[in-house]
């Protein structure tokens, strides 16, 4: 048989020998291994957005993005705490992730096609669902995006923002003067020292950035919301057993929402006859051991920082300064589109 008719029944003898090696263990198994050897997840978030990742005076990270992560590490340790906080600016956050800096990046980040094909990384779901918006001084008398032509729009660099920025403009043949930063914060002092009319980001982020102004009444949202910015947790590609870790782990928290179980009730759920709830809390089934977990590893990330419905509230909803409406982030069975496939 010539050389080149050999190849194929050499390549799969050697997969089929890779397949036989590997057992049981998920391709690239290895991150869950390097989480547990190290003690902590490390887990790549934005420098400060108030409410979705922010540290106090003690130091303490807070944020809805910060407690996907601590889910994820209540999950694998029963202990939220294990988690080291990496904050990372929107031009570094996906090296941070490749170079195996972080684990897992939760930093209100869109899952683009582009980012998942170019990048070597996969976003697990989508935590938030946002668009792209307007904020703008009251005062200047603007009330629709149609009127922003000619004005200096400030935005971050290394963000989804400037593409889809340029295109809204390009398409309403508006002429546009963009200011790009390498900061959250430098991009915001622009705004304030009047370097632009305008400030450009994901409008959960604009209600962030708003609250650090001296006079937040004063600058108002545009109604225009001009992309999808489907922002989720993302980590590398190649370990299957890891993404599905951080994407059943989120998925177990809107579960936990719709099937009423809370931080609060969850030893009343450890105790429920309702199939579904046990499947969720681990009485019954062996999810957590298919993840390489415990089998109440759905019911410690619930305890440790509540369902999907108590981070939104808590952080950036009705119990937040942010009072963001829940609007798509609604559970698709009060109106919104968050929803999760079952654990079954
Ligand atoms: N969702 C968009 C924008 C994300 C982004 O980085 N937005 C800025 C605008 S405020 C931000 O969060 N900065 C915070 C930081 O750099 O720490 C993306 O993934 O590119």
């Amino acid at each position: 048989m010539p050389n080149s008719r050999r190849r194929p029944v050499i390549l799969t003898a050697v997969l089929l020998l890779a397949v036989a090696v590997a057992g049981s263990h998920p391709a690239g198994a290895q991150t869950l291994k390097a989480v547990k050897e190290r003690g902590t997840l490390n887990c790549g978030v934005s420098q400060g957005l108030l409410g979705f990742s922010s540290m106090d005076d003690k130091n303490t990270w807070s944020g809805f993005d910060v407690d996907i992560c601590r889910a994820v590490a209540a999950a694998i340790f029963g202990d939220p705490a294990k988690v080291t906080f990496v904050p990372l600016d929107a031009a570094a956050r996906f090296a941070a992730l490749q170079s195996n800096r972080v684990d897992v990046l939760s930093r209100n980040s869109t899952w683009t096609m582009s980012r998942e094909g170019s990048l070597g990384l996969m976003f697990t779901g989508v935590a938030y669902y946002d668009g792209q918006g307007f904020l703008l001084r009251r005062d200047a008398g603007i009330d629709t995006a149609l009127q922003l032509g000619g004005k200096t729009v400030c935005t971050q660099i290394g963000t989804t923002t400037e593409l889809n920025l340029s295109d809204y403009f390009r398409a309403n043949d508006m002429a546009l003067k963009v200011l790009a930063l390498g900061t959250a914060d430098e991009t915001l002092k622009a705004y304030d020292d009047r370097k632009c009319d305008v400030l450009t980001s994901d409008v959960s982020q604009l209600y962030a950035e708003r609250l650090k102004l001296a006079a937040p009444d004063s600058h108002i949202i545009l109604p225009e919301v001009i992309s999808k910015e489907p922002l989720g947790p993302a980590v590398r590609q190649g370990d299957d057993q890891w993404f599905n870790l951080v994407k059943w782990t989120f998925y177990a928290l809107i579960n936990a929402e719709e099937l009423g179980v809370k931080s609060a009730t969850i030893d009343d759920a450890v105790k429920s006859q309702n199939p579904n709830i046990r499947r969720l809390v681990g009485t019954e089934g062996e999810f957590g051991e298919q993840l390489g977990l415990a089998k109440d590893w759905a019911a410690r990330a619930v305890r440790a920082v509540g369902n999907y419905g108590e981070i939104y509230e808590r952080n950036v909803g009705t119990q937040s300064k942010l009072s963001i409406p829940r609007g798509l982030n609604a559970l698709w069975t009060q109106g919104g589109i968050q929803y999760a496939p079952p654990v079954r």
